[in-house]
């Protein structure tokens, strides 16, 4: 047998067939797993130019910096703001990710969490099963067909929450750092300003310093007492203390969150609240989602170490890379 290169792995993968996958084809060490991971990347961390990770677990600055010959990462997931960018760099390495496979079960989760908040759909569930329904009336809700749908972040994902709205009947407005060059849709300078248009708020922007909390009180303010919060982004866009004083004094109607500011704890008093439905990081989270981010991070991972490229490179380390070799 050819030796296998060797990989670091930062823990278990989303996809415990990835988990298996990897091990088949690398000679894998997880450095969740060791006693002391810390002393490991001390005694051991030369030893790896192959770093594999997720959005969710991150690319840390202390780990980056105890693996002098790291040449590249393949992390899973489309965003990479848990990945340090400056030590990244700072290595010379690259990053591959996995863009365009999740962006309609990420579409469908924010429309999920759409129909859920506006319909109480979870509330309903919990009153069904609570045996209430002999002795109660259930409440009325707000219709979501033929309302103002406003997107926060026109990428790959927020076109298709877009196109999702059509069969609603919704109007759709968008914010983005600057306008598309070919959207129909109409574009809102303002965060504020699309807030106070729209009825439903729909974050699909890429989390990081630039977005960091752009959905603050004043924003919220302006999204109104008819108005809710759909969250299927980072939970870094959105100040989450905030919210939930929005969420308690009905500055806002509701609000359906999948990410939050520090996972796996959504700030305690949401909990409490039952305008608010909430799922923990699961927007990507199908089989066949799943099984097609796992792919990508095996492809960039061989196509690195096979011929020096990535199939999907982030941003940053393509223009990093390019500028390099000029
Ligand atoms: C993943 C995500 O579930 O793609 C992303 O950026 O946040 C999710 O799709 C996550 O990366 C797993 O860690």
């Amino acid at each position: 047998e050819a030796t296998r290169p060797r990989v670091l792995q930062m823990g278990k993968m989303p996809l415990p067939a990835l988990d298996a996958d990897l091990a088949r084809e690398f000679d894998i060490t997880i450095l969740g797993e060791q006693p002391d991971p810390a002393q490991f990347l001390a005694l051991h961390g030369a030893q790896f130019e192959y770093f594999v990770t997720s959005a969710g677990m991150g690319a840390p600055a202390q780990v980056i910096e105890a693996l002098p010959h790291l040449r590249c990462i393949s992390s899973f997931g489309v965003g990479f703001d848990s990945l340090d960018q400056a030590s990244i760099l700072a290595r010379g390495a690259r990053v591959g990710y996995t863009p365009g496979v999740l962006d309609d079960c990420v579409a469908d989760m924010a429309f999920a969490l759409l129909l859920d908040t506006a319909r109480h759909l979870s509330a309903a569930d919990r009153f069904v099963r609570a045996g209430l329904w002999p002795q109660q009336r259930f409440g009325v809700y707000t219709r979501a067909s033929g309302k103002r749908l406003g997107i926060l972040g026109m990428g790959r994902i927020g076109l298709q929450v877009a196109r999702r709205a059509s069969g609603f009947d919704m109007e759709v407005a968008y914010h983005n750092r600057r306008p598309l060059a070919d959207s129909a849709h109409r574009y809102m300078a303002s965060v504020q300003e699309l807030a106070a248009w729209c009825d439903f708020l729909v974050i699909t922007a890429a989390g990081g310093s630039a977005t960091q909390h752009l959905v603050d009180a004043r924003v919220l303010q302006a999204l109104g007492p008819q108005g809710f919060l759909i969250n299927v982004a980072r939970g870094s866009v959105v100040d989450e203390a905030a919210l939930l004083q929005a969420l308690q004094n009905g500055t806002i109607a509701g609000a359906g969150l999948d990410v939050f500011e520090d996972e796996p704890h959504p700030l305690p008093g949401l909990l409490q609240q039952d305008n608010v439905v909430l799922a923990p990081h699961i927007a990507s989270g199908t089989q066949e989602t799943r099984r097609a981010m796992a792919d990508l991070v095996l492809a960039n991972l061989r196509s690195f170490i096979a011929q020096g490229s990535l199939v999907q490179e982030v941003p940053w380390s393509q223009a990093a890379a390019a500028a390099r070799t000029e």
